[in-house]
């Protein structure tokens, strides 16, 4: 389609504190837009555009909300003579007091109305109608520009069915539209609904579904990318150090094993990093916490029983690939009774972590031929420890994804009981899958060999997520 024309604008107006910048941040995908609890924050519209590969598919406009709209009301009434005129009237009222210093704010809100832009006229569903609203939306109705309203239940309290019965003696459409909690399926059916506003940006409604959606699976894509990316580079990861003849080898062991756990930490940050880059999500804050086995460390143990693999479904799987893996499964089991010893003895802290996490990975002293001892750790050999990573990626990544890009609240993994991570739910043949990518991550050292696994595992989790 061309893009000549102008996009379609959309002007959300209401009361103050109803939630109109929220659903602004929602729709324009846009994490800068100043949402507050203290009320009148915005005192001049803003525009917002929604732009994908440098086009703008729509406009949101925040608007300050009404202060006076039954004095303007009035003011209308009063100088009303037919109905055909009520437009042209709400357009005198603005140019009238547009030096007045009154009126400011529905002055401010209503110019660009009469610009073109269509209506989404915002009320919070979780406190009840009050007749205060009546102005405001026979003021709209006055402009009789295409409208809709959104119900955006901000508290638990409902009275969206007191709502319907108002909002539909004044508007064509109404819908719920909860701002904070809206994932990118919500968004794309609000638009579905807006191609109902008007005739003429119906195409360009259609335009934006499409592109959005394109660009949602080119975000899908790159993100697969992005961990598969981190899955390969930490699996190979191995740190090495050569030491002096004759220095201690037992600081030196520590210190390199805190180098490589520094290493596999930043590495999944940058992944995380990337991923919030890809969905417009860079401010984003994510709680750290023990509790939620996204945010806790990754080298946090007590986080492990509920990601990953349960140690029947690994020995399944490895039984399955047929591989060499008895010496990793023993790793395993021993590694695996240890953590269950801890939780059970409740005292999850984190030396008992560190010392778990010692047990998994061992730094080995290798051969002295050339000087001193050649310190070694890694590929970690832990079975379940590349299926925790890719389930904290993908967790992660699911959360992100689905954020309304309104909220300010620090991200959280919710947490359940039990194994938590996607991967425990999968198919066994996907599981094999992606247990010989893992494999062939590990034991490879040839660029051309990960570089395929890489990109197998890329094709695996894309179907993923
Ligand atoms: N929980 C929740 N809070 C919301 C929602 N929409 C708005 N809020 C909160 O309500 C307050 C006002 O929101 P804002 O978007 O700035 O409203 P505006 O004044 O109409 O622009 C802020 O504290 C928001 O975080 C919602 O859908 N859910
Ligand atoms: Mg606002």
């Amino acid at each position: 389609m061309t893009t000549s024309s102008q996009p379609p604008v959309f002007v959300v107006v209401g009361h103050v504190n109803r939630g109109k910048s929220s659903i602004v941040s929602t729709l324009a995908a846009d994490e800068s837009v100043r949402i507050d609890a203290t009320p009148g924050t915005t005192r001049q519209c803003r525009s917002y555009p929604m732009r994908l590969n440098g086009q703008t598919l729509y406009v949101l406009v925040d608007t300050p909300g009404f202060e006076r709209a039954r004095h303007m009301l009035a003011w209308l009434r009063e100088r009303e003579t037919s109905t055909a005129d009520r437009r042209a009237l709400v357009r005198r009222f603005v140019d009238e007091h547009a030096r007045s210093g009154q009126f400011e704010q529905e002055i401010e809100l209503l110019r660009p109305i009469l610009d073109g832009g269509a209506i989404l006229y915002v009320v919070d569903g979780s406190i009840p109608f009050n007749p205060g609203h009546e102005a405001e939306m026979e003021i709209l109705r006055w402009t009789a520009q295409p409208r809709m309203a959104l119900i955006n239940p901000i508290g638990p309290a409902d009275h969206i069915s007191q709502w319907r019965a108002v909002l539909d003696q004044y508007f064509s459409l109404v819908r719920v539209f909860n701002a904070h909690r809206a994932d990118f399926e919500q968004r794309v059916r609000l638009l579905k609904t807006l191609r109902e506003l008007s005739d003429e940006w119906r195409p360009a409604i259609e335009h934006a579904i499409e592109a959005l959606r394109e660009g949602r699976r080119h975000d899908r894509r790159e993100s697969a990318g992005v961990i598969a990316d981190m899955m390969a580079d930490m699996l190979g990861l191995v740190e090495e150090k050569r030491l002096e003849v004759g220095e201690d080898v037992e600081p030196k062991k520590r210190e390199l094993s805190q180098k490589f756990r520094d290493r596999l930490r930043r590495r999944e940050q940058a992944a995380r990093q990337a991923i919030l880059q890809i969905y417009a999500h860079e401010r984003l804050e994510v709680m750290e916490s023990d509790l939620e086995p996204v945010g806790a460390d990754l080298f946090d143990m007590s986080t492990w029983s509920r990601l990953g693999l349960s140690r029947g479904q690994l020995a399944a799987t490895s039984a399955a690939m047929g591989a060499a893996v008895g010496g990793s499964i023993d790793f395993m089991v021993a590694g695996h009774s240890f953590m269950l010893g801890t939780v059970i003895g409740g005292a999850v802290g984190a030396a008992s972590s560190w010392l778990a996490w010692d047990r998994l990975t061992q730094v080995r002293v290798l051969g002295q031929t050339l000087g001193g001892p050649l310190l070694q750790i890694g590929p970690i050999r832990e079975p379940n420890f590349p299926w925790v990573v890719l389930d904290r990626a993908l967790l992660y990544h699911e959360a992100v994804a689905g954020r309304a890009h309104a909220r300010r609240d620090p991200l959280k993994i919710e947490t359940g009981e039990g194994r938590e991570g996607p991967t425990s739910k999968l198919e066994s043949s996907a599981r094999r899958r992606l247990q010989d990518c893992f494999e062939r991550l590990r034991k490879h050292k040839d660029p051309l060999t990960i570089e395929h696994a890489r990109e197998d595992l890329a094709r695996i989790v894309e179907e993923m997520i």
